[in-house]
């Protein structure tokens, strides 16, 4: 039987939609319709593991799924000893403290002795205690922020991302204590291993990380007198070279080279500056260094 990479990928939520478009920007091709447990990829030795976040960490520790994709906050909450093999880096959030009105918050000292509502009391314990402040979680898997205004807790310590939530049941952020994104996870050595499954892997990282490159690049074309031919190398620096080819008018050569997002406009405008001519702008689907 051929050997398949197995992924436990979150059936639905936050971290579903992201972690398909990662694997279908791979060229990996699949027909989920989000019902199934399991899913074999047509063109890719991978198999999909469909689960709720909360049992990802679990799955790949006990090797029903090889990696995973999970957030930062559920795989160290889950407190087991296994691989970030990749920081993902979308489902950005925040773990925050946050006190309703009438609270006087001069820093987490002032949390000592109070029940602090929490779905992460793990991570919330580790940090207080490392601050020297005792309290007491109480640990609630949803709503987190109506504990306050129903007089079960004093304040909270919960997911953050625009704040919206908190707002609307008046309360105030007070402190960031955690940072989290989405992570693939593997077991431990995992990596280390010779094997066929890591080497699916292995192919798999080196298209996520083709696909990454080239989302933040251009793929820029333009027409150039060659006498400016230098000041333009200048002007789109970082590259080795931009490939240069000369035109039927001996004049002028026609530049292809490859741009940050970031600096696009800048070199675009310095670009027509020295005289170049229709600029031709492209996006990259995928890209190696
Ligand atoms: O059903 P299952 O158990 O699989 O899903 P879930 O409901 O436990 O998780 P889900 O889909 O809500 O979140 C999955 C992961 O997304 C989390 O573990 C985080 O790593 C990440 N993430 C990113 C978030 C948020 N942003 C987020 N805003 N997880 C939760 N929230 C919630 C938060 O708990 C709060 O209720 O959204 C609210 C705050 O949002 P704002 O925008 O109002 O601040
Ligand atoms: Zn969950």
């Amino acid at each position: 039987m051929e050997e398949v990479l197995k992924i436990a990928i979150q059936k639905s939520g936050r971290l579903s939609e992201k972690s398909l478009d990662i694997i279908r920007a791979c060229g990996i091709d699949f027909t989920t319709d989000g019902r199934v447990l399991k899913e074999r990829a047509t063109n890719f030795p991978l198999e999909f593991l469909f689960v709720r976040d909360d049992d990802i960490p679990t799955y790949v520790r006990d090797g029903v799924a090889d990696i995973g994709i999970v957030g930062r906050n559920e795989f160290d909450e889950s407190g087991f000893y296994l691989d970030v093999v990749k920081d993902l880096k979308f489902a950005k959030c925040r773990l925050s403290i946050a006190v309703p009105n009438g609270f006087e918050y001069e820093g987490l000292t002032s949390l000592e002795g109070k029940r602090i509502a929490t779905s992460y009391p793990n991570i919330l314990m580790k940090i207080l205690k490392e601050k020297g402040v005792s309290a007491t979680p109480l640990v609630v898997s949803g709503s987190v922020e109506i504990t306050p205004q129903v007089g079960i807790a004093d304040c909270i310590c919960d997911i953050v991302s625009t704040g919206t939530t908190l707002k609307m049941n008046g309360l105030r952020e007070v402190e960031e204590i955690y940072r989290s994104s989405a992570i693939m996870i593997a077991r431990p050595g995992f990596r280390n291993t010779v094997s066929r499954k890591n080497d699916i892997l292995t192919r798999l990282l080196e298209r996520i990380e083709a696909v990454e490159l080239a989302k933040n690049k251009k793929y820029v074309l333009f027409n150039l007198p060659s006498s400016r031919l230098d000041e333009a190398a200048r002007i789109i620096g970082g590259m080795k070279s931009p490939t240069v080819t000369p035109l039927m008018d001996k004049d002028w050569v026609s530049v292809q080279s490859v741009v940050s997002e970031d600096r696009f406009w800048s070199v675009f405008e310095d670009l027509k500056a020295i005289g170049a001519e229709g600029i031709l702008v492209m996006n990259i689907e995928k890209m190696t260094e």
